[in-house]
């Protein structure tokens, strides 16, 4: 699978953590945006939905919640729950926020401001993508 987990640096002191995030050195790319999300109803999933060439880093900075992660030819669970770790999502995958804990703040870093013509919501239509991604990647 695609996407990659990232293990930020803590700068800790006796006044606590810190934790800096430099776009193109920590992450592969330019900041445009910055969302987050709290207040996660339980036993409710989030997303739902893939991106077409948008490309995020998320961060479970207080509480944790779960990830479903799908390229369209297999599968993967992640659990978020450390303000340290983020995992970076490229283009093209499905994604499905879950399990957030009451406490769960999910930090978000984009690569391109807000397009709802990226998002591809229909699941059928992510398979094609997938598909037609994987048969361009072998053509090159
Ligand atoms: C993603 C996952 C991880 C905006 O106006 N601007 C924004 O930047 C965003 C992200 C959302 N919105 C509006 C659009 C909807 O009316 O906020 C509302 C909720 O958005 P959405 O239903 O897309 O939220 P999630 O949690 O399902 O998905 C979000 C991101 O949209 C998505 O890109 O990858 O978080």
């Amino acid at each position: 699978m695609e996407y990659k987990k990232h293990l930020f640096q803590t700068h800790g002191d006796d006044r606590g953590m810190l934790v800096a995030i430099e776009q193109l050195n920590d992450i592969p790319f330019e900041i445009k945006r910055i969302y987050y999300i709290y207040n996660t109803q339980n036993g409710l999933s989030r997303g739902i939905h893939a991106h077409k060439t948008l490309e995020q880093l998320l961060i479970c900075v207080n509480g944790s919640c779960k990830l479903l992660l799908d390229n369209g030819y297999e599968k993967e669970t992640v659990l978020l729950d450390q303000p340290h770790e983020g995992v970076y999502l490229p283009k093209g995958i499905w994604r499905e926020m879950y399990d957030f804990s009451p406490d769960a703040v999910l930090l978000v870093l984009a690569s391109e401001l807000y397009d709802e013509a990226d998002y591809i919501r229909n699941y059928d239509a992510f398979l094609a993508f997938a598909k037609e991604e994987k048969t361009h990647e072998g053509s090159v």
